[in-house]
């Protein structure tokens, strides 16, 4: 398990300054950004540990571009965060899981170097029945720093290597924020008594290999065969008691993700027969996970090749998913392979 901070008393803020200054040439606009950032994340929190009482629980009219009915905290939780990040002037344009289309900078407020893309609320399905939700968010660098124009969709279809920071909020027994910067994999945890994000877990590293294997079973019938071999092999008792896996699925992404990234193992979410590309978004879902995942010791497949790689061509794409433990994906890979051969 990763060193447990109890006593350093480091809040999200003191981190990120600590780890600007790492960079002599950092302004303090990023830091800036993620101090907005955290901020519409508390309020998020907030507002999720009181959805039951603040009447936001339901579904709205709305179908979002995935043909999926919006539930109200989604559309709350988009808003919080533009609201939140609009002004700051760190930002020339905002992409979301919830919004068809770039979200521009209004034009009263002045525009910065930075990209964010997020997804509000992952999970939403989950909202309704208090099982753990989350926001996965995303940074890079606009393609052409000195411009001071609204951002283009070229600037926000970068591959995932281009990460500048990555991480995502988890509102369960906890809330917790994990968040990388490329310095590793650091988790804080809010504390509501003082309102601050505390730092709680430093360097996390996933371990090599789990016993856990994460998927909706409910589409085996329409995996491909490589992954149905997989799973079988997984279930088959080995010798050297490394098998069984016991298979955990919460059916949020951001909790299915910080359990292997605790406890190792794979999450799936692969391509089938009715989903060729999978259902997972690359641009602010995999994407963000990949780079947590990957600066956590970790791999991030598309069952071919690495998911950071990959150069998006529409904002809303899905692509297949296969992260974790590195010798479990590669495991998976090498079954794709075989199953591609049979
Ligand atoms: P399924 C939630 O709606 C989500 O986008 C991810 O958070 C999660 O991993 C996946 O979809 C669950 O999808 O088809 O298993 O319900």
């Amino acid at each position: 398990m990763p060193f447990l901070k109890t006593s350093s008393l480091v809040t999200i803020d003191r981190h990120i300054v600590e780890e600007g200054a790492m960079h002599p040439e950092a302004t303090g606009e990023l830091t800036r950004l993620l101090r907005d950032l955290t901020l519409a994340l508390r309020i998020v929190a907030h507002d999720v540990r009181r959805a039951g009482l603040n009447d936001v629980l339901g579904l709205t009219d709305d179908v979002n571009s995935h043909g999926e009915r919006v539930k109200r905290l989604d559309i709350h939780a988009n808003d919080v965060i533009f609201r939140a990040m609009e002004r700051g002037g760190h930002l020339c344009v905002m992409a979301s899981e919830e919004v068809e289309d770039l979200m521009h900078i209004p034009q009263q407020y002045p525009k910065g170097k930075y990209v964010l893309v997020f997804d509000p609320l992952d999970g939403s399905s989950n909202i309704d029945v208090n099982v753990s939700i989350g926001t996965i968010f995303s940074v890079y660098k606009r393609l052409e720093s000195e411009r001071t124009d609204a951002g283009t969709l070229d600037d926000v279809l970068q591959p995932g290597y281009r990460q500048v920071v990555a991480g995502y909020a988890m509102y369960g027994s906890s809330t917790q924020l994990v968040y990388t910067s490329g310095n590793g994999v650091d988790v804080f945890t809010f504390d509501p008594t003082i309102g601050e994000f505390l730092l709680t877990f430093e360097k996390l590293r996933i371990p090599q290999r789990g016993k856990i294997y994460s998927v909706n079973s409910g589409n085996a019938h329409k995996w491909p065969q490589g992954i149905r071999d997989y799973v079988t092999h997984l279930l088959k008792p080995s010798a050297d008691g490394l098998r069984p896996y016991s298979l955990r699925y919460v059916g949020t992404m951001v909790a299915d993700i910080h359990r292997t990234l605790h406890y190792g193992g794979v999450f799936m979410y692969p391509q089938d027969a009715t989903m060729p590309k999978g259902k997972l978004r690359l641009v602010y879902e995999v994407n963000p996970m990949a780079f947590i995942i990957e600066q956590a010791g970790g791999k991030a497949s598309d069952g071919q090749g690495r998911v950071l790689d990959i150069v998006p061509t529409s904002l809303h794409q899905r692509v297949p998913c296969y992260m974790g433990s590195f010798d479990d994906v590669c495991e998976v890979e090498q079954f794709l392979v075989n199953g591609e051969q049979s």
